[in-house]
């Protein structure tokens, strides 16, 4: 009987010795002290030995009791500290986690190469208020006073004289005013329509650019936006320059380019035209020379205007603008 209550302890010993972590310590206690233990059950039988050998068995069985009981507390202790340690531990030979990187919205990207583009032409760029007097989004553009764009459904009103521009052109009249011809500037900026579909948001950015000097022809904005097609998209890039009309223009045209998806063949993109709009662009009405008190016998100019999304969708193959403004990062991470 002592024999065997000494192999028990001797085993239970030898189980915390070679115990790999808490999880080890805790069953083997359970083993041996739990309610069917090995230990607890030697105790049990106890009753069942001769009269005479109770006492001795019973007072060693509680003896080695309580120092196992010991034995395992401590060793769960000593494994749970040594663990935590483990886990404290850097592993400085693993690879590092990945730093994702952010990137600049795509519209920021073809806002700052559309500027880059005009800024190498020697443009410089302007900027203004968003917040504008009808004044300067309208009169002066020589928009007449029925004109619809000036109507509740395409404008924002902030009162009869306030608007948010509906777009970058009062900076061209803003800068004319301060400043003697030649002027050769960029306005890029948020525009506001109340508009809203698979093509059109309630805010979108224009570039629009202004020249005016002396001896500047129609020739003169040709070859300038055609210097911008090709560096915005490809040099082999078709362009056609289609009559069109605009109050602040005279004459005015507006550019397209060969379809980029079927090449001119016509498709749903182009609506079967095999061409794509993407600026508008004519020669400064003389009628606005004298809204800034320039001669408009001595100075001509020309101007554009384009719209960022726009051009984005069409280079990116994107077919809905609002995918801009949801920020979704399955979307922006692709540029
Ligand atoms: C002044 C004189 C002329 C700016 C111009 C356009 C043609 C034009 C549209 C393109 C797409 C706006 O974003 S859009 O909807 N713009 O077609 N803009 S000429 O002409 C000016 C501006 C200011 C003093």
């Amino acid at each position: 009987m002592e024999k065997s209550i000494d192999q028990i302890y001797q085993e239970a010993l030898k189980a915390i010795e070679t115990a790999a972590g808490p999880k080890d310590v805790r069953s083997a206690s359970v083993r041996y002290l739990g309610r069917k233990g090995i230990l607890t059950q030697f105790l049990r039988n106890i009753s069942s030995l001769p009269v005479e050998e109770r006492p001795t068995a019973g007072q060693k069985g509680n003896e080695i009791k309580k120092k196992l009981e010991k034995a395992f507390n401590e060793a769960l202790v000593k494994s749970e500290a040594s663990t935590k340690d483990l886990e404290d531990h850097i592993d400085v030979s693993l690879p590092g986690r990945p730093v994702s990187c952010g990137s600049l919205h795509p519209i920021t990207q073809i806002n700052q190469e559309i500027c880059d583009i005009f800024l190498n032409m020697g443009f410089e760029i302007a900027e203004g208020p968003e917040v504008e007097l009808d004044y300067y989004n309208f009169e002066a553009l020589n928009f007449p006073k029925n004109h619809p764009a000036r109507d509740m459904q395409d404008t924002f009103f902030i009162s009869d004289k306030i608007v948010l521009r509906t777009h970058t052109s009062p900076l061209q009249i803003r800068t004319m005013e301060k400043q003697a011809p030649p002027v050769r500037i960029i306005m890029p900026g948020k525009v506001f329509r109340c508009d809203s579909d698979l093509t059109h948001t309630p805010m979108f950015h224009q570039v629009e650019g202004l020249l005016v000097d002396e001896n500047v022809s129609f020739g003169d904005l040709k070859g300038t936006l055609t210097a911008f097609v090709h560096q915005m998209f490809d040099v082999q890039t078709s362009l056609r320059f289609r009559p069109s009309f605009f109050p602040f223009t005279e004459p005015s045209a507006e550019v397209d380019i060969l379809c980029v998806i079927c090449r001119g063949k016509g498709c749903r993109v182009c609506s079967q035209t095999g061409w794509l709009e993407i600026l508008g662009s004519g020669m400064v009405h003389p009628a606005l020379y004298e809204n800034v008190g320039y001669d408009a016998i001595r100075y001509t100019g020309f101007a554009f205007g384009m719209g960022v999304e726009r051009i984005a969708m069409l280079k990116y193959g994107i077919d809905d603008i609002r995918k801009f403004f949801e920020n979704d990062m399955r979307f922006l991470s692709q540029f």
